[in-house]
């Protein structure tokens, strides 16, 4: 039978169709990605969508909103049970556009920011120059130790001393390691500056427990719903009391309009499937399932950087294998594994070459599998990048891909 969508759109029905098969039939391996439930899925395409609701609950800029005002503090009342939070925000459209609250909210234009080098694994928010961060902030920044690849928290805590910021920001895109929040906090303490923790890909390992919460250590913590934590695509903002006012301010009027009931209504539902107890076990296994496969991977001789990972992603050294991150991203691709190239610390190449990938199990998790198929991921990712230019294998491998992915299909 047909759907009301094939009827009315059958190009855009279409397109659907075929990206459920493209996520259905391939191994999805982007570090920021994930499947969510159907339920998530029907409480973001409802008829939520059609209402206007500026402002938060109970102090709506327009009529009719007594039923989505439900919505909006059950997401609220969620998120702060979720992460033990004071107060939450959960209007931003994104990551981006949290981190743009809050620092609408406590920074003003000029001040000294200190965040995480987007070549070592920050965010374009964390002062790029191409980005709203570094043009109207003062962003300093720290990366990695030149040796262990990992944060070196005195190295650290010397650039605050010179810099003597006014928010540190903690929180990466691309750093497979634990991080020391309490390490942050003493640094931030010590130079009288904010702590913002950017969660936004570890924010459903927090939830789950299978790594530490930012929440009593910092100021402000802002993460994205759709990445470990398997929500609809949107952001959040955790506070103490003392900055909600700020914060809701920050984020309306100041940089957002009305905010997406839909998208509010399937961050509430993220938020109860990921305070179940199946969630843990989902972490914990995100968490097992890397360390699987970087072990697997560095059996056949790719170097992982920082010698592992703690959490759900980890960025792989192509060089022994002679391949760009931009080729192996394309043969993987052909090969029927989605993956980014991604810069790994101290990059020789260019942004868009690289000489990295950065794979996360997060999605894989989801689908069922475990390290098992992690062992025989490793195995397929490594067969297609030493024949990166011969066709047939990896033709061979897309349909290896294929077969495994029939056993794990998230959308059936
Ligand atoms: N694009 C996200 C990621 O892949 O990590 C960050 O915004």
């Amino acid at each position: 039978m047909q759907t009301l969508l094939e009827q009315s759109d059958p190009q855009i029905s279409d397109i659907i169709d075929r990206e459920r098969i493209r996520q259905n039939t391939t191994i999805q391996l982007i570090a920021s990605e994930n499947f969510t439930s159907p339920a998530v899925i029907a409480a973001q395409g409802s008829v939520l969508t059609n209402k206007y609701s500026e402002g938060y609950p109970h102090k709506r800029y327009y009529g009719g909103n007594v039923v989505v005002d439900e919505a909006e503090d059950l997401a609220i009342e969620r998120a702060c049970n979720l992460f033990g939070a004071e107060h939450a925000n959960v209007q931003p459209h994104s990551g981006a556009n949290a981190n743009m609250g809050v620092f609408l909210a406590l920074l003003h234009p000029g001040d000294k920011v200190l965040g995480m080098r987007l070549d070592q694994g920050g965010h374009l928010t964390h002062g790029s120059p191409v980005n709203f961060s570094g043009r109207f902030y003062d962003f300093c920044a720290y990366g990695v130790h030149e040796s262990t690849e990992q944060l070196d928290y005195e190295e650290i805590a010397n650039l605050a001393r010179e810099e003597r910021p006014k928010m540190i920001i903690a929180g990466a895109t691309a750093y497979p390691r634990a991080i020391d929040f309490a390490a942050f906090r003493e640094i931030a303490d010590e130079v009288g500056a904010l702590l913002m923790v950017d969660a936004a890909h570890i924010a459903g390992l927090i939830a789950g427990g299978a790594h530490a919460n930012p929440v009593p250590f910092a100021d402000i913590v802002t993460f994205t719903t759709h990445k470990t934590l398997r929500g609809p695509r949107g952001g959040a903002i955790l506070c103490r009391d003392q900055y909600a006012t700020a914060i809701d301010k920050a984020v309306f009027p100041g940089m957002q309009g009305g905010p997406l009931m839909h998208v509010v209504a399937a961050k509430a539902v993220a938020f109860h499937e990921a305070s179940r107890p199946e969630f843990r076990d989902y972490a914990a296994s995100v968490v097992l399932n890397a360390s699987a496969l970087a072990n697997a991977l560095a059996g056949h001789g790719f170097r992982i950087i920082s010698g592992g990972t703690d959490n759900h992603l980890m960025l792989v050294d192509l060089r022994p294998f002679e391949v760009t991150g931009k080729v192996a991203q394309e043969c993987l691709d052909v090969a029927g594994i989605t993956t980014n190239k991604n810069a790994i610390p101290n990059d020789p190449a260019k942004p868009f070459v690289t000489s990295g990938l950065r794979l996360g199990t997060a999605a894989v998790t989801t689908a069922g599998m475990g390290e098992e198929q992690m062992v025989e991921i490793a195995e397929l990712i490594a067969t297609a990048l030493r024949s990166a230019d011969d066709s047939s294998v990896l033709a061979a491998v897309r349909e290896q891909a294929g077969a495994l992915c029939s056993k794990f299909t998230p959308y059936p």
